[in-house]
């Protein structure tokens, strides 16, 4: 059927194959009968490791019993090539693959997060951004759901009007939500953002909080937190980098008396998910603030984004709560690991010595037993 010869390696009919897809084509009209003798003489996990460099793999194969489950090795490696580890769990993903965001955006992981809890019937108003720009290069988009590019600035206002002409269309059970990042949001939107929480618009407000204005060049926004630096809080001799504390968005939005404000994170979906789906079964203005680690402007391995979203939460940098009729509930205790360990991880925070990380330990451990007595 087949044997080794430099980096490629080439079949009976003399075709060759350099990709695990083609491989596994040729393997699925290859009989048991013609495969055995390779199997025996260990060729084809030579030729996997010669051609493809796939030791783990190569040494599977030679392991395997049949060519069912060499095919089942080499569709697996195929699906976790393809990012479909989770294929069960998002195989009705909403948000599309392909899009153009870096790799380990926490930004496009919170998207598809959301949609899978807020399902198919739903307009999204998404303000401009790195989640807009990267999923919606004309004439390719990303959503498999209505959604709607709105400035900058005034998304919640949008979300307000599709909200009201939906309505007198008698269409009340389509969700509306208003997407933004914190500078879109919280920043530059907060008058459409306040507006519409004060005139408790039936809609969802959702924002993914990278804690910058990540599509212009990592400007710093009122969401970065205290001593990061940002192109627009450089730290250096002068300045340690951003002088302020984070503006303290849920809070505000709680106290335009809507019926829920929740916190949540990448780091735990599921928890993310029961907001999102809990926030469905209210009526009114609801707010979610999600925070979504951004590898390039916090500068970190990309593989890490997981890792440094639930680190945020376990070292009380980022609290997971929910605010319902002005009382504010903790959904989940952190482990208190030392925050050095989380700004450790990233470069923007690298400046910063072990007395200023002590000192900022001992901040956010106060703000955290005022906030939640723990
Ligand atoms: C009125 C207006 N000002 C500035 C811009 C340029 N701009 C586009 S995206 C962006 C930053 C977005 O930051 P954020 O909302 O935090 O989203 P991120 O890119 O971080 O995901 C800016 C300043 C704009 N499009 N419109
Ligand atoms: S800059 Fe950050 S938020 Fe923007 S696409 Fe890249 S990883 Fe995502
Ligand atoms: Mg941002």
């Amino acid at each position: 059927m087949a044997c080794a010869q430099g980096t490629e390696f080439y079949f009976a009919d003399n075709t060759s194959c350099n990709t695990l897809a083609s491989l596994l084509k040729k393997l699925k009209s290859t009989d048991e009968k013609t495969i055995k003798p390779y199997m025996e003489r260990g060729d084809i996990s030579k030729w996997i490791s010669n051609v493809l460099s796939k030791k783990t793999l190569a040494s599977q194969i030679s392991k395997a019993k049949d060519k069912k489950e060499i095919i089942d090795l080499i569709q697996n490696q195929i699906d976790v090539k393809k990012g479909n580890i989770m294929k069960d769990r998002y195989k009705d993903d909403l948000l599309a693959p392909g899009h153009k965001t870096c790799a380990g955006c926490g930004a496009s992981i919170a998207a598809r997060q959301v949609l899978k809890a807020l399902g198919e019937n739903v307009v999204i108003c998404n303000a401009t951004g790195c989640l807009e720009v990267t999923t919606s290069q004309y004439p390719l988009t990303s959503w498999k759901v209505p959604w709607i590019h709105v400035n900058f600035e005034n998304v919640a206002s949008v979300a307000s009007g599709v909200r009201e002409a939906l309505d007198s269309q008698g269409k009340e059970d389509v969700t509306v939500v208003a997407i933004g990042g914190d500078g879109g949001m919280l920043d530059i939107g907060f008058r459409s953002f306040s507006g519409a929480l004060e005139r408790n618009h039936n809609i969802l407000v959702i924002c993914y909080d990278n804690e910058a204005y990540m599509n212009t060049g990592i400007q710093r926004s009122g969401s970065t937190p205290h001593l990061a630096s940002t192109t627009t809080t450089p730290a250096g001799i002068a300045s340690k980098g951003k002088e302020q504390w984070k503006k303290d968005a849920p809070t505000i939005a709680a106290a335009h008396h809507i019926p829920y404000v929740a916190t949540a994170s990448i780091g735990y979906p599921l928890d993310l998910e029961k907001k999102i789906k809990k926030a469905l079964s209210i009526k009114g203005a609801k707010y979610i603030h999600i925070h979504s680690p951004c590898p390039v402007g916090w500068y970190f391995d990309s593989m890490k984004t997981i890792e440094i979203a639930k680190d945020a939460v376990e070292s009380k940098m980022w609290a997971l709560f929910e605010i319902e009729d002005g009382k504010k509930t903790l959904s989940r205790i952190p482990k208190g690991i030392p925050i050095s360990k989380y700004m450790k991880a990233q470069k923007r925070f690298k400046h910063l010595s072990d007395e200023d990380i002590e000192e900022y330990q001992k901040n956010i451990d106060a703000i955290f037993k005022k906030e939640f007595n723990i």
